[in-house]
């Protein structure tokens, strides 16, 4: 992590821990939003407006939390007005590096080599973890903001309209589901595989390794009958669903030891990926190489950083 501005110690993924030893994870710390005439979003301050080619995206192919917004500037038609570099899958000793391995991209906008540069850029005295997301304002040079929630919900209302209408991601009419929702998953979903698999005592793993299976049994008859969760059309709702669902059999059965059931014994949810993965853009986000390569890179997990040969894709869903 960064301390002051500096890289201060190789990197390793258990960031802070609860006193029974759980996982807990960082507060995003750069809160501005992009608006369509530049007025301050919910948090942050103002100074964002919507413009083409002004906004550029940092994303791991293998980061949940990055997909979401891969997804959302896709099915929001956004791929002309913000760039995107992603990241190599394996977590170097300083953190995410831009590079050459099939899949990844070099950093065109700063030059960078390391995700950490972008942070002491925006702010050189910059203390915490260089994570992706990160959306990046070419204009002021500056990191408008990292965190992947506000900024999926910046992609379907904060480009007015240079993005597309055809889908809306936090329709009026469902948002209080969306919201109940996306708040029951967080914990013990999106980021209890991660508190699953960063645990560091066996009762923090098997509190979250309950939650993350109780959470599962629940959506599964929820999506009985249903395309998707609230709408004909995925919503915000439907890609935080997704984004773990799709990795679960390829890293966190296995490498995070959420290994009592697989997504593929689940019917209704193994189907529901599958109509994911077939809306237009969807697939294109989804690296299953960089996936695999990423997590299982994760040193204190697999001291041998061996990649396992299955599962395909094609295999699961
Ligand atoms: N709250 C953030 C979390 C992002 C996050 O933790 N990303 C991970 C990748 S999956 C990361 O970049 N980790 C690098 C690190 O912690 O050093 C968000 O949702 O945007």
């Amino acid at each position: 992590m960064l301390v002051n501005g500096k890289w201060a110690e190789d990197w390793q993924p258990v960031q802070a821990k609860d006193e029974k030893g759980g996982f807990v994870r960082q507060i995003s710390s750069f809160r501005n939003w992009v608006t369509p005439d530049g007025s301050a979003g919910p948090s942050g301050e103002g100074g964002f407006a919507a413009e083409p080619g002004r906004y550029h995206l940092y994303v791991a192919y293998i980061c949940p939390w990055a997909s979401r917004t891969l997804i959302g500037r896709k099915l929001k038609g956004l791929e002309e007005v913000i760039s995107v570099s992603i990241v190599e899958p394996a977590l170097s000793k300083q953190g995410w590096r831009f590079g050459d391995y099939p899949g990844a991209t070099a950093d065109e906008v700063n030059g960078a080599t390391y995700m950490h540069e972008i942070y002491t850029r925006a702010d050189p005295q910059f203390t915490g973890r260089a994570t992706v997301p990160v959306l990046w304002d070419r204009k002021r040079a500056t990191i408008v903001n990292n965190e992947s929630s506000d900024i999926l919900r910046m992609l379907n209302s904060g480009f007015g309209d240079l993005a597309g209408s055809e889908v809306d991601l936090y329709p009026a009419a469902h948002r209080g589901d969306i919201d109940a929702f996306n708040e029951r998953i967080y914990p013990s979903l999106n980021n209890g595989v991660y508190r699953t698999g960063f645990a560091t005592t066996q009762i923090a793993y098997e509190e979250a390794f309950a939650e993350v299976f109780s959470c599962l049994d629940w959506i599964e008859p929820l999506l009985e009958g249903r395309k998707f969760l609230f709408d004909d059309h995925p919503t915000e709702a439907d890609i935080r669903l997704f984004v773990t669902l799709v990795r679960f059999d390829v890293a966190y059965h296995g490498l995070f030891k959420c290994n009592l059931r697989r997504l593929s014994d689940y019917a209704n949810l193994k189907a529901f990926c599958r109509r994911m993965l077939d809306w237009p853009g969807i697939a294109e986000t989804v690296n299953f190489d960089h996936i695999k390569r990423g997590y299982y890179s994760i040193e204190s997990l697999n001291p041998t950083r061996i990649v396992p040969v299955g599962p395909q894709l094609a295999e699961i869903f």
